[in-house]
């Protein structure tokens, strides 16, 4: 029944402030990887840690030598992700194999992860075509730039999931500005009327390119966004890598019964948004040391090698293994074809009803490639 108020008792400023308060940080290891909830932690196995960890220290592997690649003109730019490995992995993991990926920009490595071959990753970096002809067998988009559009694809995959009454889910990753974008609110108000089989993780690492939360939205949480469409939301430490980790396996239970769940992290990039972004400009380097206090690999680590679960020697493993498929991946790429601009055009337009200025293009890109 919907209650009825007085207006006396009503006071505007308790009611913005009441927001954030409805969303406490939920943490499960702390900064120094002491556990703070005893009852989450008996949840999850060694294994599952050590899996947790394995991923980690991949991807920020991955994300040196993504950078280095950069730097030596092998790959034309790059997202970086490293300190978002916790708010990235953590959700992957709790995924099962039926599921369904929608990545952005800065998922590149995640979408290795879920199975997206290197050199195709490369390519899209690239801005080859081949890039984007992703397997039918792996569920998954090619990752998508258009900031906001992530929870649109997932919105139609996951209403579609429900209405076939599928036990899967879509995981949607999103930024922090994109939830600033109606596409956001649009992909997830679908979802909520139609009871979408989707988890969106907002990966709120504080700024927008150049520009902070603060100055993207008044809203004092990301999560209470999902209030406004009647979809259950929560806010979790995203540099813990457990938190993600068990909030999302907990969501996702939930979105396969009931419909859409988000999930902001808080997180933080240790680096630039890509490489011609220069971060000095907005941000101190005391918020980035801070922040690297806080670092998911540094905080599991320790509690994994306290108890005799993780080494130099496992580290080292993955890091030789990196190398090496970075190596054949590049050997690939060396030796894909071009790409044909009569390929994009006959891709962009019907090719039974091309306008005579794009027939007219194609018959000269067609003359140029075939010399
Ligand atoms: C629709 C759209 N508008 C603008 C851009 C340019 N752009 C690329 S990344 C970015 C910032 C996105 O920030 P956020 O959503 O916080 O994600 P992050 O990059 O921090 O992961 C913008 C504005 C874009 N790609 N798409
Ligand atoms: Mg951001």
């Amino acid at each position: 029944m919907t209650k009825t108020a007085k207006l006396s008792s009503i006071d505007l400023q308790k009611i913005v402030d009441s927001y954030e308060e409805d969303f406490p940080v939920i943490q499960v290891l702390d900064p120094e990887g002491k556990v703070v909830d005893k009852k989450a932690m008996e949840t999850i196995s060694d294994e599952e840690l050590v899996k947790l960890m394995e991923a980690m220290y991949w991807a920020r592997t991955m994300d040196e030598r993504t950078i280095i690649l950069n730097r030596q003109g092998s790959l034309v730019n790059y997202a970086t992700a490293g300190g978002q490995e916790a708010s990235q992995y953590g959700p992957l993991l709790a995924l099962k194999e039926e599921d369904f990926f929608t990545p952005t920009y800065r998922d590149i490595n995640p979408s290795i992860f879920f199975g997206w071959p290197m050199e195709q990753a490369f390519m899209w970096y690239l801005g080859h075509v081949d890039a984007n002809k992703i397997d039918k067998d792996l569920h998954m988009y090619a990752p998508n730039v258009i900031v906001g559009g992530t929870p649109i694809q997932g919105a139609g995959n996951a209403i579609g999931m429900r209405l076939k009454e599928e036990d899967r889910i879509v995981l949607s990753y999103t930024g922090d500005s994109a939830t600033s974008q109606g596409d956001f609110y649009e992909g997830l108000n679908f979802a909520g009327v139609y009871k979408g089989n989707m988890v969106v993780v907002i990966q709120n690492n504080g700024y927008g390119i150049s520009v902070p939360v603060s100055q993207q939205t008044a809203a004092k949480a990301l999560a209470q966004k999902g209030s406004g469409v009647g979809v259950p939301a929560i806010r979790v430490d995203g540099m813990d890598p457990v938190a993600m980790y068990l909030a999302t396996k907990q969501a996702r239970e939930y979105a396969v019964e009931n419909g859409p769940v988000l999930i902001e992290a808080l997180t933080y990039r240790f680096g630039p948004h890509t490489m011609s972004d220069d971060p000095k400009r907005y941000r101190e380097d005391s918020e980035v040391e801070e922040w690297k206090k806080k670092d998911p690999l540094i905080r599991l680590g320790n509690y994994l090698r306290e108890k005799d679960l993780w080494s130099d020697e496992q580290e080292q493993e993955i890091y030789d293994k990196v190398q090496e498929d970075v190596k054949q991946a590049l050997a690939k790429v060396a030796n894909i074809e071009d790409q044909k601009v009569s390929e994009f055009l006959n891709n962009m337009f019907d090719t039974d009803h091309q306008p005579q200025n794009i027939k007219e293009q194609l018959a000269i890109w067609e003359e140029k490639e075939r010399k």
